[in-house]
């Protein structure tokens, strides 16, 4: 008896480390905690008054930055009121925790107004990935944002630069998401038509005088439709990590003067190749390397535009800025 409970104890221990082994990960990442609160709030991205979903108050939302190995959780409140939420992690694996997927409907409840839900998940690669709402059409609202997860402490990549940015394109209309839907389902079928602006991290400019009666809610003095300025230092090399989420648009993406290096497409190294423009798709992520070699005593645009479509939407504009004066 004393013999066969050993021989199971043995067994049992030999379990016991194997899984350990086997499920701990090589990597000791950290646990990063972010605490959102998602909601409507009118806000003017292209200098046009329009609610937005936003989170903490931002479209895009905060972005998340980690190292690889780290645990990512968010803890969010969901103060819509009246709609459901599920965030979407993409292009993020969830191996071993496929119910936070966040695709409502299909690995979760969506989360009730007034609830609050904790997503909690490993960023197991490096490279550039993206968040949005799945449920409704909330992400053409404005809940989205970024995920940037780099190398651990004392890994490099493949390719060097100075400094690590991210910008997210989306695509915005000024009609309501409701009546987009509606219009989708309906029979007849109402098309949405083409996208008013272009957004660069979140920001735009449409054309107020081309307004009618709606011109009131349309002010290109607001501060909110400043375009996003990506302030540069000369000679320093960037990392810029694009991604695009927009609900209709392919875009191509360009810098005034600079030529761009693709390091990385979705998550993935790629054999760099150099480019004066980016054709980016909805859900694609590219990582570039941009080096501000050019005249530091002005400024240049980066744009983001409509490609493929036959489209009179406003034309995304941002600031490569050069870092005033120095040396
Ligand atoms: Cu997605």
């Amino acid at each position: 008896m004393v013999v066969f409970l050993g021989s199971n104890l043995m067994k049992f221990l030999a379990y016991c480390i194997l899984v350990c082994f086997v499920t701990v990960p090589l990597v000791e990442g950290r646990v990063r905690h972010y605490k959102w609160e998602v909601k409507y709030e009118f806000k003017s991205p292209d200098c046009y008054k329009k609610l937005a979903i936003s989170i903490n108050g931002r479209s895009p939302g905060p972005s998340i930055i980690a190292q690889q190995g780290d645990t990512i959780i968010v803890e969010f409140k969901n103060s819509l009121l009246t709609e459901n939420v599920a965030i979407h992690w993409h292009g993020i694996r969830q191996i071993g925790t496929p119910w936070f997927d966040g695709t409502e409907g299909v690995t979760q409840c969506p989360v009730l107004p007034g609830d609050t839900f904790v997503y909690k998940f490993v960023v197991d690669r490096p490279g550039t990935y993206l968040y949005h709402a799945h449920y409704g059409m909330q992400r053409e609202a404005g809940l989205y944002g970024s995920i940037r997860v780099s190398l651990p402490d004392g890994e490099s990549e493949p390719f060097s630069y100075d400094y690590d940015r991210s910008i997210i394109l989306s695509d915005w209309y000024h009609t309501s998401t409701y009546e987009q839907a509606a219009g989708l389902s309906s029979i007849p079928f109402v098309w949405v038509g083409e996208p008013h602006s272009i957004l660069i991290q979140g920001k735009g400019r449409f054309n107020c005088s081309t307004l009618g009666i709606e011109a009131g809610l349309c002010n290109t003095t607001n501060p909110e439709c400043t375009p996003y300025a990506l302030t540069v230092i000369p000679r320093k090399t960037y990392q810029l990590r694009i991604g695009s989420l927009t609900s209709l648009s392919a875009l191509s993406f360009e810098i005034e003067g600079h030529n761009m290096t693709v390091v990385e497409a979705d998550g993935h190294y790629v054999e760099p190749f150099v480019v004066q423009n980016l054709f980016i798709y909805s859900g694609e992520t590219y990582s570039v390397l941009i080096t501000a070699n050019q005249d530091p005593s002005r400024n240049y645009w980066a744009s983001a535009k409509v490609v493929s479509r036959n489209s009179n939407t406003s034309n995304g504009l941002a600031i490569f800025n050069y870092y005033p004066n120095h040396p």
